[in-house]
């Protein structure tokens, strides 16, 4: 195996398996639970996730996408902002607990303004982060609550995930630069 490797099919299905039976366990059951991707790989990991919860539940939890795009700010100096592009979310989050999923938290940015995002469109009872790879340098107050791998990284380190549903096969590689 490559030594860049951090995550190969097997490592990553279990991986999903295990995320999986926590977000059951911490939530008593999947009573009230959404999942929500967040934009391009976040939807397929959270696909995966609502399949597993079917596998082991019988139940089919409503999946839900927002996308947050970073937008440059060229006027101000605040740096790249993300902002939400778009969401599609066919239900009501009232009263839900919606699982916010994302292949890499680095920053927290993206999970915070996915938190905005939600808190606009209405009052969930909770909201959880469940993310792939935690990469570290939060620039926020932010954690998720379910990690399938805590990657010590350094800045210019990228995670590159690549999940079969976009990419040919799945696999988490640490590029250097
Ligand atoms: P994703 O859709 O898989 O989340 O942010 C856009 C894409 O760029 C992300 O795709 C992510 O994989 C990739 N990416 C890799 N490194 C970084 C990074 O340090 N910051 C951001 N914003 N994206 C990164
Ligand atoms: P944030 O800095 O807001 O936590 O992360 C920004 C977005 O870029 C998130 O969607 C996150 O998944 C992605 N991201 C940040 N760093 C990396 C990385 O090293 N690899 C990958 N694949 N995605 C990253
Ligand atoms: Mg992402």
């Amino acid at each position: 195996q490559p030594k860049n490797e951090l995550m190969d099919a097997e490592k990553i299905k279990r991986t999903i398996t295990r995320m999986t039976h926590e977000i059951i366990e911490k939530n008593k059951g999947t009573e009230d639970l959404i999942l929500v991707g967040i934009k391009t790989r976040g939807i397929p990991l959270a696909k995966r996730i609502s399949d597993k919860i079917k596998a082991f539940e019988g139940v089919e939890v409503p999946l839900g996408k927002i996308d947050i795009t970073f937008y440059r700010d060229d006027l101000s100096q605040k740096g790249d902002l993300p902002i939400l592009q778009d969401s599609e979310l066919d239900f009501s989050i009232e009263n839900k607990t919606v699982i916010l999923v994302d292949d890499v938290l680095y920053t927290g940015r993206t999970a915070r303004a996915a938190i905005d995002a939600l808190m606009d469109i209405g009052r969930a009872k909770k909201i959880q982060l469940a993310v792939l790879v935690d990469r570290g340098h939060r620039e926020l107050p932010i954690r998720a609550d379910y990690v399938g791998k805590n990657v010590p990284t350094s800045k210019d380190e990228i995670i590159a995930v690549h999940l079969s549903e976009i990419d040919e096969q799945d696999r988490v590689v640490i590029v250097g630069n």
